[in-house]
């Protein structure tokens, strides 16, 4: 395990996490000392990664929790793993698909509710729309997958700086001719 990331981990209560790991200690964290952390205070998805990455589902992290988080969130992350980590953060009632309610809030976030909620609902049925191989109305990891082909800053739930500010038209229906906006 990287020993960084361990003392990291352990430096977030060194009261309740001890220093020997070989018997496996029923140790986690609270979401509240996780989202405290510089990496994740500032973003505005970081309930939902604490959330999907825990193994409760409530955000509190083992350190295993916390080691995966951290080796998704890394730059050296495959893009793949990161597409599919972002289709679990963005899917906010867990039934493996992302609908119109799902990329509201996801959209909002990313953009930092600088649409309107008229404007981002016609975002979001666009782009439910172009991304939705199979008609069903919904978003699959699969239609996700071709979304992100599309507007590859979906990808960026990993980063911080989305809270500094992405212009919308960032996002590639934003630049598409025929987007009414
Ligand atoms: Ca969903
Ligand atoms: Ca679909």
């Amino acid at each position: 395990m990287p020993i960084r990331l361990f003392h990291r981990y352990r430096s977030l209560a060194p009261q309740v996490v001890p220093l020997d790991y070989t018997c496996r200690p029923d140790v986690k964290l609270p979401y509240q000392l996780i989202s405290s952390m510089p990496e994740l205070k500032d973003n505005p998805f970081r309930q939902r990664i604490a959330e999907v990455f825990s193994e409760d589902g409530e955000g509190n992290l083992t350190l295993d929790d916390f080691l995966d988080m951290f080796s998704v969130l890394s730059e050296m992350a495959p893009r793949d793993l990161k597409a599919y980590y972002a289709f679990k953060i963005y899917d906010f009632n867990n039934d493996d698909y992302i609908c119109q309610r799902d990329l509201e809030k996801t959209l909002s976030k990313l953009t930092r509710s600088e649409l309107t909620l008229g404007e981002l609902r016609m975002v979001c049925e666009k782009a439910i729309d172009e991304a939705d191989l199979d008609n069903d109305g919904r978003i699959s990891l699969e239609d996700f997958q071709h979304m992100i082909a599309q507007a590859p800053d979906f990808l960026s739930w990993t980063k911080s700086g989305i809270t500094r500010g992405n212009p919308p038209e960032q996002f590639g229906w934003f630049g598409d001719d025929d987007v009414i906006l």
